[in-house]
C-alpha cells in the first residue's frame, strides 16, 4: 500500500531525499520505487532531480567508487565492463511471459514464476551496502505525442551518469507527463558483485505487462541502461497495440539533409547495430538522433518522428577524423563530457580504439589488463567499445528540432545492413509495399554489439531483436502504417548498402567499394529524388540513381571524382545473387505462421 511505501521511504531516505520524492505524486510510481527498495535493500536512496548539482554529484561518486576513472582531457572518463559483458547478452535476456503469450520467434522467454524465483534468489538484498539512485526521465520531448516517461533505478553511478547524458530529465514534469500519456516505464538495475565468475547469474528481464525491466550482475550500458533497448521494446508494443496503424517505434537514426534553396529534408534510417547509423546521422546537415525514432502519422497527414534520446552511445571502432569529423572533435578536444567504455588507455591517459587513425601505441591497459603492441592478434580495444556524450556537443546537431514536441517531418526512410555482395549502394522502392519489403529483407553480418553473434543473419527492419510480438504481426503493422489513408505524404523508401566489396564485383582493389564519406552523396541524392529534382532508372528491384547525377553530387558534396567504372561496379545488378536472396527471404518468412501474402507478392514480382 502507499502507507507501506511511505514507511520504506522514511527508513531508507534522508529527510532531504524524502522531500525530493514528495514531489512525485503518481502513486503507482511511488509503489514501484518502494517495491524496488524492498527487493534490493540498499543502505540509502538518492533521488536524482536532474539538476546540474545532482549530475555533478553522480559523476563525482562514480570516480570515487572507481566505476569511472579520469582521462587526460578534462571532462573525459572511462569505464571498463567485464570481458563477458562487452555487448548485449542475448542468451541471458528474457521476456517474462504469461501462459499463452504469443512472442516473436527470435525472442527468448521465461515463465513468470521462474523469473520471480530468480529475483528472490539473486536480487533480494543485492544493493546492501550500496546506494540506490532513482531518476525520472522522458523518452522524447515533453508533450510529444509518443514521448513516454520512465523511471531508472540503479546502484551503478556509471549507469546513472550515462542516463544523465543520454536522456531528458523529467523530474519536474513527471506527474504531468504520466497523466498526459497514461503510462510510464520502470527500470531496475543492480550490478551485484561485478565479477567475471558471477556473470552466469546475469539476467535481463522484460515484463511487458508491467512495462518494467530488471537487470542484474552486468554493467555494459546496453544491458543495464534499460531506458535504451528495454524500453524501446515496450515502445514497440505501444505502437502496435495502442496506436495500431498510426505509430511505429524504430531502430532508426533521424537526420536532415540540405537541398537547393534552403530546403531541408528529413530522413529516418534503420540499420542493425554496428552498421553505420551514427555515421550516417552525423553525415546529414542537421543531425537529430542516431539510434531510435518514434514515428507517427500526424493530423495533417505527414509522417513525424521524434528521437527518444538526447545523447549518443556510439561505437568507436573506425571513428576517425576523416569519416566522423564532428564526433572526433568531441572525443579528442576539451569541452564535452564524455564517458569512454572498453577502450585502451595509453600511458598518457589517452583513450585509443581500433581504427582511430593514429599511430598504434606501444602499450596500454584495457578491460582485459595490460596490452602491448606485440600482442598481434589481440585488438587493443573491444570492437564494441563506446563513447557516451550529449548529442548537443556535435556541431551539426539540431537541438531545437530535437526538443520540438511536433518532431520533424520524415520524407525519406532508409534500410541498410552489412551486405557484401548483393544489393547496390542505393535503390528506391516503387511502392509502399516494396518499401516495407526492403525493411523486412535486411540481412547483415554479425557485429560485436551482440555477445556471441556470428554469421550473416536476417535482421528485419534492424528491429527484430527488439520486437516482442510475432514478426508477422509486426510486418502487418508496417503494411498498415505505410499504406494508411491517413498518411497523405508518403515517404520515399529506400535501401542503402555501404558494404559492397571489390571482390564481390570482380574489381582488382581490396576491401569496400567506396569510402565512408560517400554517404553524403547517397543522402544528397535521396534528398533530390524525394523532392522530384532528379529522375532515376527503373529496375526490377526499384529505382536506382543515374550516373550523371551522382557524378555531379560527388563533386559538389565531397569534392571527389566518381569514375563511371566505379558506378558500373556498384550499380550493376547481379541477378543470381538477388534471386538467391529473394528465395532465402521467401523461405525464411514462410517459416513464420501467418506471414503476409503482401510480402510474398512483392518477392514474386521482383523475382519474375
Ligand atoms: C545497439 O547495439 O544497437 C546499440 C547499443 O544501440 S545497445 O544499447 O547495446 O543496444
Ligand atoms: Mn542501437
Amino acid at each position: 500500500t502507499i502507507a507501506q511505501a511511505q514507511e520504506i521511504f522514511r527508513q531508507k531516505l534522508n529527510p532531504e531525499h524524502q522531500k525530493r520524492l514528495a514531489a512525485i505524486t503518481c502513486e503507482e510510481a511511488l509503489l514501484r520505487v518502494a517495491n524496488a527498495i524492498a527487493l534490493c535493500d540498499p543502505d540509502n536512496v538518492f533521488i536524482h532531480t536532474g539538476s546540474d548539482e545532482d549530475m555533478a554529484t553522480v559523476r563525482k561518486l562514480s570516480l570515487e567508487k572507481g566505476e569511472e576513472k579520469e582521462l587526460a582531457i578534462k571532462g573525459h572518463t572511462y569505464h571498463f565492463d567485464l570481458p563477458e559483458d562487452q555487448g548485449r547478452i542475448v542468451a541471458q535476456t528474457f521476456y517474462i511471459v504469461n501462459e499463452d503469450e504469443g512472442l516473436s520467434s527470435l525472442a527468448k522467454k521465461e515463465p513468470r514464476q521462474e523469473s520471480h524465483n530468480y529475483m528472490k534468489q539473486y536480487m533480494r538484498g543485492i544493493m546492501r551496502g550500496k546506494t540506490m539512485f532513482v531518476g525520472f526521465y522522458i523518452r522524447g520531448p515533453v508533450g510529444a505525442h509518443s514521448a513516454i516517461p520512465a523511471i531508472e533505478m540503479s546502484s551503478s553511478t556509471y549507469v546513472m551518469h550515462s542516463a544523465g547524458l543520454l536522456y531528458r530529465n523529467c523530474y519536474t514534469d513527471f506527474n504531468k507527463e504520466v497523466a498526459r500519456r497514461g503510462e510510464f516505464f520502470t527500470n531496475l538495475h543492480a550490478e551485484g558483485s561485478n565479477r567475471s565468475e558471477d556473470m552466469p547469474k546475469a539476467r535481463i528481464y522484460m515484463d511487458r505487462s508491467w512495462q518494467t525491466t530488471y537487470s542484474s550482475y552486468c554493467t555494459y550500458a546496453g544491458n543495464t541502461l534499460m531506458m535504451k533497448k528495454g524500453n524501446h521494446r515496450f515502445a514497440t508494443d505501444c505502437a502496435l497495440y495502442k496506436f495500431p496503424g498510426k505509430e511505429l517505434s524504430e531502430h532508426m537514426f533521424i537526420t536532415g539533409i540540405n537541398g537547393p534553396g534552403g530546403r531541408i529534408t528529413f530522413c529516418a534510417g534503420a540499420a542493425p547495430s554496428g552498421c553505420g547509423k551514427t555515421t550516417t546521422a552525423m553525415a546529414g546537415d542537421r543531425f537529430v538522433g542516431d539510434d531510435l525514432a518514434q514515428m507517427w502519422i500526424a493530423e495533417d497527414g505527414t509522417l513525424r518522428a521524434v528521437n527518444p534520446e538526447v545523447g549518443i552511445f556510439g561505437i568507436l571502432k573506425d571513428v576517425n577524423r576523416e569519416g566522423d569529423p564532428y564526433l572526433i572533435k568531441c572525443l579528442r578536444e576539451e569541452g564535452t563530457e564524455v564517458i569512454f567504455s572498453n577502450v585502451l588507455i595509453d600511458e598518457n591517459k589517452k583513450p585509443r580504439w581500433e581504427g582511430d587513425g593514429e599511430e598504434i601505441p606501444a602499450w596500454g591497459n584495457n578491460y582485459q589488463g595490460q596490452w602491448t603492441k606485440d600482442m598481434q592478434d589481440v585488438p587493443m580495444s573491444h570492437p564494441n567499445s563506446r563513447c557516451t556524450l550529449k548529442a548537443e556537443a556535435i556541431e551539426n546537431h539540431d537541438k531545437a528540432r530535437n526538443s520540438d514536441p511536433k518532431g520533424v517531418q520524415i520524407k525519406v526512410i532508409t534500410y541498410s545492413g552489412r551486405d557484401s555482395n548483393t544489393m547496390p549502394p542505393i535503390w528506391v522502392a516503387r511502392s509502399m509495399d516494396a518499401g516495407v519489403a526492403i525493411g523486412a529483407s535486411i540481412v547483415s553480418k554479425a557485429t560485436a554489439t551482440e555477445m556471441g553473434a556470428t554469421g550473416v543473419k536476417r535482421q528485419p527492419w534492424a528491429n527484430a531483436p527488439f520486437v516482442a510480438p510475432p514478426l508477422p504481426e509486426y510486418l502487418q503493422a508496417q503494411f498498415n502504417f505505410y499504406n494508411s489513408d491517413a498518411l497523405k505524404e508518403k515517404p520515399v523508401m529506400a535501401g542503402l548498402n555501404y558494404f559492397l566489396t571489390h571482390e564481390a564485383r570482380g574489381g582488382s582493389g581490396k576491401g569496400l567499394l567506396g569510402e565512408k564519406r560517400d554517404v553524403h552523396v547517397w543522402l544528397g541524392w535521396l534528398e533530390l529524388y524525394a523532392n522530384g529534382d532528379v529522375q532515376a532508372l527503373e529496375t526490377p528491384i526499384g529505382m536506382i540513381p543515374k550516373y550523371e547525377d551522382l557524378k555531379k553530387l560527388f563533386r559538389e558534396r565531397i569534392d571527389k571524382e566518381y569514375p563511371e567504372s566505379l558506378y558500373t561496379m556498384q550499380f550493376s545488378l547481379y541477378i543470381d545473387n538477388i534471386v538467391d536472396r529473394i528465395d532465402m527471404q521467401t523461405e525464411a518468412w514462410k517459416q513464420e505462421e501467418n506471414a503476409s501474402e503482401r510480402l510474398f507478392r512483392v518477392y514474386a514480382e521482383q523475382k519474375e
